[in-house]
């Protein structure tokens, strides 16, 4: 009980903070096991989902991705406008070169009006299976949610 309240007051707390701006992901095979097997996926740090961003609206973030996986690979803001800077979007081969093996780059997420629960995923052939995770953008500090305060929240992923 002790656990759930404090829980709870945490998330809370996290609607009148701003957050980090930076961001550190490094995409590498990473040994999981479920329903007794273990299998080899790709994940960001080693997270199957991958990290949860947490940011302010109209903020600008930084993700630096190192690329310690075999395969050519880059980072999509999936919701996020980017007003004006397609060039680290994502889309591999669209608007930007894949980030290769043993390679960093540096990812500019600028938000604009967005606000709620979006995600971010891996764009290059199948490694946006498992290559994934949640960005929760809250409203600027000081202002109130666009609709009633909610008492609790729960990020569900499906991948
Ligand atoms: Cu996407």
């Amino acid at each position: 009980m002790a656990m759930k309240t404090y829980t709870l007051f945490l998330i809370l707390l996290l609607a009148n903070v701003a957050f980090a701006n930076h961001y550190h992901f490094i995409v590498k095979e990473t040994s999981i096991k479920r329903l007794c097997k273990s299998k080899k996926i790709l994940t960001v740090n080693g997270k199957f989902p991958g990290p949860t961003i947490y940011a302010n609206k109209g903020s600008t973030l930084i993700v630096h991705v190192l690329n310690n996986s075999k395969y050519n690979i880059t980072i999509h803001w999936h919701g996020v406008k980017q007003p004006r800077n397609p060039w680290s979007d994502g889309p591999v081969y669209i608007t930007q070169c894949p980030i290769q093996p043993g390679s960093k780059f540096k990812q500019k997420i600028i938000l604009s009006d967005e606000e709620g629960t979006i995600w971010w995923h891996a764009h290059n052939k199948w490694a946006r299976a498992t290559v994934y995770g949640a960005i929760i953008v809250y409203p600027k500090p000081g202002t109130s949610y666009p609709f009633p305060k909610p008492y609790a929240e729960i990020p569900i992923i499906l991948g």
